[in-house]
């Protein structure tokens, strides 16, 4: 916590085994790390030791832990399985550990099946760095030729069928198979990984859960874990689906402005937090960035920025923190107003990163190497003091 009102700079960081150090995140210009414990099994509690396992590494480093990203909802939550109720119970465990050794900022997201997804992970940008890239066709020709999910043609127009048949056509073994990886694999901070037929098999349990029913499996866990988060000073905040829209026949209920309302109406209390996550909001054209900035102050505890740019077509790949579709400057103004009215400090990451530079050369997690994240975190830091001080 600072107490000049500015961003509290991180950088997320998925353990030991991540090919970026706390040292590096350090000498980057954080001061706070956002981290999850991968190695516990989804839906299993998190132990007091294990948690002051990783929060003591992480201070080891002269970092302090700001936020868990995340703690993962297991399925058996979102689809109401026979037994979720033992899950939410681990859940709430969890959830008070974390309060108990001092972590206060606790991110989930409520995607179905897949987390965020993406086509391409390696899609070269004109100066020659990777950038990620959801390309629809690509996507389209998954869900019709490879897949083959039931009655998948209903979800698309015919110009999107013919548009994917011939991005199909163009396909080799090899780049049908990347694709498939890809998006059934998982990216970081996924908790599931599937083969096709594992994969089809989650897509299954969705079977007769539609918008409406998915939202309300997520406020009933709403209503059962905010009083246990408000108990132990916790805010849960919800990060939006990415993309934020429905995909292969999947509902998603956490990707406008009007999906965050109907959580707050449903539990208001302010530990119903949010993640404000810039590209995922971001993609879609009817979501007003800067106003929902304004809408969701006091419940936004946990900023992602990072930009998007899309095109008529349905594709969206990750832009430069400053450029694409998102209007940083403006969603900046909004947050130091936001952490000065409410006299805070609140966390941000600057999410994904391209690949640039060394890092080309070497192994890094999709979205998480550490140059890019470094120039996107230094661009973010500096357009925050500039718009403080034209301030003053
Ligand atoms: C990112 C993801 O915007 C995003 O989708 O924040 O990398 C996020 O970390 C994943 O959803 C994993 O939880
Ligand atoms: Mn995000």
């Amino acid at each position: 916590m600072n107490n000049n009102n500015q961003m509290i700079q991180t950088m997320r960081w998925y353990g030991p085994n991540d090919p970026v150090s706390l040292s590096d995140i350090r000498q980057a210009g954080c001061t706070g790390v956002v981290t999850a414990l991968h190695h516990i099994k989804n839906g299993e509690v998190w132990t007091l030791e294990e948690i002051n396992i990783r929060k003591s590494e992480v201070e080891a480093a002269g970092l302090n832990w700001e936020v868990v990203e995340s703690v993962p909802v297991h399925e058996a939550i979102k689809t109401q399985a026979p037994g979720f109720e033992l899950y939410i119970d681990k859940y709430k465990s969890t959830i008070k550990n974390l309060g108990d050794c001092g972590i206060k900022t606790v991110t989930y997201n409520f995607m179905p099946v897949m987390d965020w997804t993406r086509t391409d992970l390696a899609y070269p940008m004109p100066d020659g760095s990777l950038a990620l890239l959801f390309e629809r066709s690509a996507f389209i020709a998954f869900d019709l030729y490879m897949l083959k999910r039931k009655n998948a043609e209903k979800d698309y127009t015919a110009v999107e069928i013919a548009r994917a048949k011939e991005r199909f056509e163009t396909m080799n073994e090899e780049e049908k198979l990347l694709i498939q990886r890809n998006i059934i694999k998982g990216l970081p901070g996924s908790e599931e990984s599937f083969t096709m037929n594992q994969f089809q098999e989650a897509l299954d349990t969705y079977e007769g859960i539609d918008a409406a029913m998915l939202r309300s499996h997520l406020i009933y866990f709403l209503k059962q874990i905010i009083p246990v988060a408000a108990a132990c000073g916790v805010k849960m905040v919800i990060h939006p689906d990415d993309p934020p829209y429905a995909i292969l026949g999947l509902p998603r209920v956490v990707s406008t402005a009007a999906d965050i309302d109907a959580l707050i109406e449903a539990v208001p209390s302010l530990n119903n937090g949010l993640c404000f996550c810039t590209g995922s909001f971001g993609v879609r054209p009817d979501n007003d960035l800067p106003a929902m900035v304004r809408q969701f102050a006091d419940r936004i505890h946990f900023f992602h920025l990072r930009s998007t740019k899309r095109n008529e077509q349905g594709d969206f790949y990750e832009d430069n923190h400053l450029e694409g579709d998102v209007d940083m400057y403006a969603v900046m103004k909004e947050m130091v107003l936001l952490m000065k009215s409410r006299n805070t400090s609140i966390p941000m990451r600057p999410d994904h990163g391209h690949q640039m530079l060394d890092d080309l050369h070497k192994n890094s997690n999709p979205g998480y190497s550490a140059i890019g994240r470094l120039r996107g975190l230094a661009e973010l830091r500096g357009l925050e003091l500039g718009v403080l001080r034209s301030q003053v």
